[in-house]
């Protein structure tokens, strides 16, 4: 149901240590400075979720914080070389996975299709998806991008029954403002999330679309973040850089406070 969330995606960076320093410095802020309802996801590279479930297990902010992966695989198991399954993501102590972040749809090819069938296997091993939609420069200054987002929404989520879909955490993040420093203006973000609404409640309908959460993300900062969350249809961000600092990661937490 619609939630406040404010989630950092590592992407490909801290090793086993680092992940243990990174994620003690967030657990302890969170658990001193932060004073909202707003749920915490981080998603670790694989190798650390494991560690990062234990470390959190019966701390003060074990159920504010929960784990993501960054990707799963789209088969159950079987010949995939180097492939993680939803199962083992689930086992490891995640709670979520991000699919479809456009790095993964820009350097591995993912379609709609094949996320389509990604979102099903992490819902059918209890993970829930954190599924990025967002266009490029190009399809906003040729004012495609419209299109573009009802695509990837429809062709990768609307074959889920409304009850599921709800279920479903989505990220709007405009590759323009991925790693670029671009952020979208609070009010271009509000226009695509309400954007996003309407097709939901066209899909299915007006409360429906009112109960997904649907995250920013695309250099969200400090500075920002107050701005971006305070829009009416902004449930929270998806961080990239500045989940890297604990110092910063937490005060975009405390945007809410
Ligand atoms: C960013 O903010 O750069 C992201 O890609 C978050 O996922």
């Amino acid at each position: 149901m619609r939630q406040k969330i404010v989630a950092g995606n590592w992407k490909m960076n801290n090793d086993l240590q680092e992940s243990l320093k990174l994620f003690t410095e967030v657990q302890n802020m969170v658990a001193d400075e932060v004073n909202n309802d707003a749920t915490v996801i981080i998603a670790s590279p694989f190798i650390s979720i494991y560690s990062l479930d234990q470390l959190k297990t019966g701390s003060a902010v074990d159920g504010k914080i929960k784990l993501a992966a960054q990707n799963c695989a789209w088969e159950e198991s079987g010949a995939f070389t180097g492939e993680i399954s939803a199962k083992m993501i689930r086992s490891a102590g995640a709670d979520y996975v991000i699919l479809g972040h456009s790095e993964r749809r820009q350097y591995f090819k993912e379609s709609n299709q094949m996320l389509a069938k990604k979102v099903d296997i992490a819902l059918s091993n209890e993970l829930i998806p954190i599924f990025c939609i967002g266009e490029t420069l190009e399809e906003r200054e040729t004012n495609t991008h419209f299109e573009v987002i009802k695509n990837q929404l429809k062709e990768g989520l609307f074959h889920l029954i409304k009850t599921v879909l709800k279920t479903v955490v989505i990220a709007y993040e405009p590759v323009w403002a991925i790693g670029t420093g671009l952020t979208a203006t609070p009010q271009q973000a509000q226009e695509i999330h309400s954007f996003i609404r309407s097709i939901i409640a066209e899909g299915y309908d007006e409360e429906t679309a009112e109960e997904v959460s649907i995250l920013y993300g695309g250099s969200c900062n400090p500075k920002n973040a107050h701005d971006l969350f305070s829009q009416p249809d902004i449930d929270g961000g998806l961080i990239g850089g500045a989940s890297l600092k604990s110092r910063d990661f937490t005060d975009i937490i405390k945007a809410y406070n």
